[in-house]
């Protein structure tokens, strides 16, 4: 296959758009789109140039939640502008500006399944499960594998909850979560050189543990569609990639889910993908990290600073590449 663009997995880090220049990009686009110089050229606009409406989020009245406090990050939360408008989501684009396209996104009706190895295979609504969960809210630090990092309030509920709802059997090892698929909506998925739909996996021991949480919203409001709307997976000491948005499908089973990126290129993307600062990624250091908002670099932290909470899932794993 003759492929003409560069893809994404091939930039270096130099090459992505620094989130400076993204920045001012985008309130000049700001400023063009008031003036309405190109409002029948922009994506998203009608004819008559007022923007569709986007649907109410039915689930609201939920928000905010309770934060726990259990988990504390001694770091100033990343602005919710910057948290909402920097966003990797290739199913709407490879740039990092990919808000305007999300809100093509159909919020409802979304359905979740849960399927493979469980007692009963199960499709629920998301406000019908949203019934059956209590949200709180939790800050966490999140790491990009472009070594770009931010502090954000997410609400959600722990992924145990929803293990608990779909019975797995004793014999499932893991739970692969795959994003929906829908080319019309999301003009990403034409592009059939990718492995779509988005996929990507954990362990047992891993959907079970109590840091994995299901977000369903972020700065105290449901989440927005470019940041994974309605349901979207967090496990906030493994690199960004694994952290799967507008999930449509939990199946339980006994093989190794292969990840999105891990499909596109094993040799940089794996299953574990566990942030540590002594293990380089093939095309450039992650010993430090650079904090949206700020042009300053911190030190990156092993498993990104929870280290005391999942050092003991890895135990005995010496021969896995836990880091990757
Ligand atoms: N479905 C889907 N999920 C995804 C991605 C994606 O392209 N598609 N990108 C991942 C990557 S690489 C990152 S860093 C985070 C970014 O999440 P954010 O936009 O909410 O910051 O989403 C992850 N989940
Ligand atoms: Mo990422």
């Amino acid at each position: 296959m003759l492929i003409k663009r560069k893809r994404g997995w091939e930039m270096p880090e130099s090459a992505v758009t620094s989130e400076t220049h993204f920045r001012d990009r985008r309130r000049l686009m700001k400023g063009i789109a008031a003036g309405s110089i190109l409002a029948a050229a922009a994506p998203g606009l009608t004819a008559c140039g007022s923007e569709a409406a986007p649907m109410d989020d039915p689930s609201a009245g939920l928000y905010p939640a309770q934060r726990n406090m259990r988990y504390r990050v001694d770091r100033d939360l990343t602005s919710e502008e910057l948290a909402t408008s920097y966003n990797n989501f290739y199913e709407f684009g490879s740039s990092k500006n990919i808000v305007r396209a999300a809100q093509k996104l159909p919020i409802r009706p979304w359905t979740v399944t849960l399927d493979g190895m469980v007692e009963k295979e199960q499709q629920i609504a998301i406000d019908d499960l949203l019934k059956q969960v209590k949200l709180e809210e939790r800050v966490y630090r999140f790491r990009c594998v472009e070594a770009w990092a931010m502090t954000v309030p997410w609400t959600g509920f722990p992924m145990r909850k929803l293990v608990e709802i779909a019975k797995p059997l004793s014999g499932a090892k893991y739970v692969r979560m795959e994003t929906f698929m829908d080319p019309s909506i999301a003009p990403g998925q034409k592009q059939s050189w990718y492995p779509w739909p988005y996929v990507d996996g954990l362990t047992m021991a891993e959907a079970t543990h109590d840091l994995t949480l299901l977000a369903t919203g972020i700065y105290g409001k449901p989440l927005p569609p470019q940041n994974g709307t309605p349901l979207r997976f967090i496990t906030p000491w493994k690199y960004g990639f694994k952290q799967v948005k507008s999930i449509v499908r939990f199946t339980f089973t006994d093989q190794r889910p292969v990840g999105y990126w891990e499909a596109l290129q094993a040799r940089e993307y794996g299953f574990w993908a566990n942030v540590n600062p002594e293990v380089s990624h093939p095309r450039w250091s992650q010993a430090t990290e650079r904090l949206l908002g700020s042009d300053e670099r911190v030190p990156t932290q092993l498993h990104n600073g929870y280290a005391e909470f999942v050092g003991d899932l890895y135990k005995g794993m010496e021969g896995e590449k836990l880091f990757m």
